[in-house]
């Protein structure tokens, strides 16, 4: 439960932190000559961002490559299509931020809003409160201040903010803006008000005349186009109507809790929590393209985007467990286009080892996956026409974890399929993949939530049981139970057996590489510790086997 949970007062101090042109910084850390020159950042004939410099010619950001560089005809633009950088970077800002306080909240690739409620009751018991002066620009007046003890409140939280932006240019040379306020919605919106490399703070005395200097409901964070859209259809575009229009009304076009938070957000009211971020569920890539209609390209295309994603997941640090496919077709005779989403279970042990993870073998065999989920989601066999191809890993597991990841083909939410077999299974998902921060064609996936712990019951019955066998004392006195497999899909010529004191249930449930690998394993430490009469041979550093054993 966050600490913070409050109902309709002023107790928190929430602070909202935006990177200044954040592509545009990112790469003039690369190249700092860039930093002196107007430069924009390009994605296909969009430039996304610039640089302040650039933006004094009055490039903007999204504007069409062509009017950009009418308005500024020596603009260096650098390609932003690969969002590798950027999307560590904006990690490496979270995770400082994160060493203030556990409630910081990712929101695309270069905010975070930090929870300092406590940070800055702390600082409070430290410092003379008479002397304590805001950093920063102030929106609104201070005259009639609330006496609820908010205004020294949100006067320290410019203190942390400060500190905290500090820390961010001292340690990855970015400068931000922040805004401090009450709740996230105040302070998001007044962060944009001074910049770049400044901040902003309101108390909440101010909260209503920082709502109604909004232009329509749309500039509400939290307001996107649709709902924007269906207020209009009771008339509702500004701020000042939606705080007007009876709330029975609301209730007919959206949910009650929606209706109550929307009349909320427009008297600046917002009690929705910091939550905490974790590495995102998601990494993803997709590309748009000029039609494709052979299966031969689709594969290029396909190995290529692969081969990116393999770098970032490499970057990421975990491992995941199963991987989408996203097809856009495009119907020449309807004109109409149709994203579909498939996926498929994949092998953990293709990430096992560390360091680049594009071994050749795995990427075929990924792609092999990927294929085979490109089939099922496209008739090859009639003409087709391709105008986008995505790709992402999901359920991650950390490489630490990974002697669990054996729980997770155990107690997989969707079954357990063979991977090398490439029978795997697939089930349709419809729903557009979330996509971070980019406008064109060219998107990251990465979905800011906190990560499943990983599930162990099963496990530990079976690594015990495993671990049993290999301290005691020679093979001869095992209870050999060699179990022969009953389940259809095994290949009984193979002879697999369950290894001895080995759960029989959890074993039959692995893949049957897994199984084969395990057999294997068990048969040949038997051999060795038979042969050399040494019990407590240890087992292969890379084995299967020694991910149930090994601590
Ligand atoms: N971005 C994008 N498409 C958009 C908006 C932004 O690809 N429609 C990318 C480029 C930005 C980054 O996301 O660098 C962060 O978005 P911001 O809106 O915060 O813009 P900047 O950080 O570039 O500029 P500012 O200084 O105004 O925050
Ligand atoms: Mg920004
Ligand atoms: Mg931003």
């Amino acid at each position: 439960m966050n600490p913070t949970a409050c109902n309709d007062e002023h107790q928190r101090i929430i602070i909202h932190i935006d990177l200044d042109c954040f592509y545009a910084q990112v790469e003039i850390l690369k190249n700092p000559e860039l930093k002196n020159i107007p430069m924009g950042i390009q994605q296909k004939n969009i430039v996304v961002t610039s640089n302040y410099k650039a933006r004094e010619f009055g490039i903007r950001k999204c504007m069409l490559l062509n009017e950009a560089m009418q308005l500024c005809p020596h603009l260096v633009l650098v390609n932003g299509e690969d969002l590798s950088d950027y999307r560590s970077i904006s990690y490496k800002v979270t995770s400082l931020l994160q060493k203030y306080s556990e409630y910081v909240e990712r929101l695309g690739l270069d905010e975070n809003f930090i929870d300092a409620t406590k940070l800055v009751e702390e600082k409070l018991k430290n410092i003379n409160k008479e002397q304590i002066q805001s950093i920063g620009n102030i929106f609104g007046s201070t005259e009639n201040l609330c006496q609820c003890g908010c205004e020294i409140k949100v006067k320290v939280g410019t203190l942390i903010a400060a500190e905290m932006r500090k820390l961010i240019y001292e340690q990855l040379g970015l400068t931000s803006c922040a805004g401090i306020a009450h709740n996230k919605l105040l302070s998001k919106i007044i962060c944009s008000k001074h910049k770049p490399n400044q901040q902003t703070f309101i108390y909440p005395d101010s909260a209503l005349e920082l709502m109604l200097s909004l232009s329509s409901v749309e500039s509400v964070p939290g307001v996107g186009r649709v709902t924007s859209e269906i207020l209009k259809q009771v008339n509702v575009k500004s701020i000042e109507e939606l705080q007007n229009v009876e709330i029975s009304k609301l209730n007919k076009l959206f949910d009650p809790e929606k209706a109550k938070f929307l009349k909320n957000l427009s008297y600046g009211v917002d009690n929705t929590l910091v939550k905490r971020s974790g590495k995102p569920l998601s990494i993803g890539l997709e590309d748009s393209c000029k039609l494709i209609s052979a299966e031969k390209e689709v594969k290029e295309k396909l190995t290529e985007l692969l081969k990116r994603l393999m770098l970032l997941v490499d970057k990421d640090g975990r491992i995941p467990k199963t991987i989408k496919l996203t097809v856009r077709t495009f119907d020449k005779m309807t004109k109409t286009s149709r994203r579909q989403t498939k996926q498929s279970n994949i092998n953990s042990q293709f990430f096992t080892s560390s360091g680049p993870l594009i071994k050749l073998h795995n990427l075929e065999k990924i792609l092999l996956i990927l294929m085979n989920l490109f089939r099922k989601l496209v008739t090859i066999h009639r003409p087709f026409h391709i105008t986008l191809l995505g790709l992402s890993f999901t359920k991650f597991i950390e490489r630490m974890d990974i002697r669990h990841s054996i729980a997770s083909f155990i107690k997989n939410d969707i079954e357990v399929q063979s991977i090398t077999s490439i029978e795997n299974l697939n089930y349709d998902d419809s729903s557009p993949e979330s996509a971070a921060q980019s406008p064109s064609s060219c998107r990251e996936s990465s979905d800011p939530e906190s990560e499943p712990t990983p599930k162990r019951t099963k496990l530990n019955i079976f690594k015990r049981n495993l671990m049993e066998y290999d301290t005691c004392d020679s093979p001869s006195k095992l209870r050999v139970q060699d179990l022969q497999l009953s389940s259809e899909k095994h290949d009984n010529n193979l002879n697999i057996k369950c290894p001895p004191n080995a759960d029989k249930s959890v074993f039959e449930e692995l893949p049957l590489e897994v199984q084969q690998e395990l057999w294997f394993e068990f048969k040949r430490t038997r051999m060795d510790s038979t042969a050399f009469g040494n019990r407590q041979k240890k087992l292969k550093s890379n084995s299967l086997l020694n991910y149930f054993v090994k601590q």
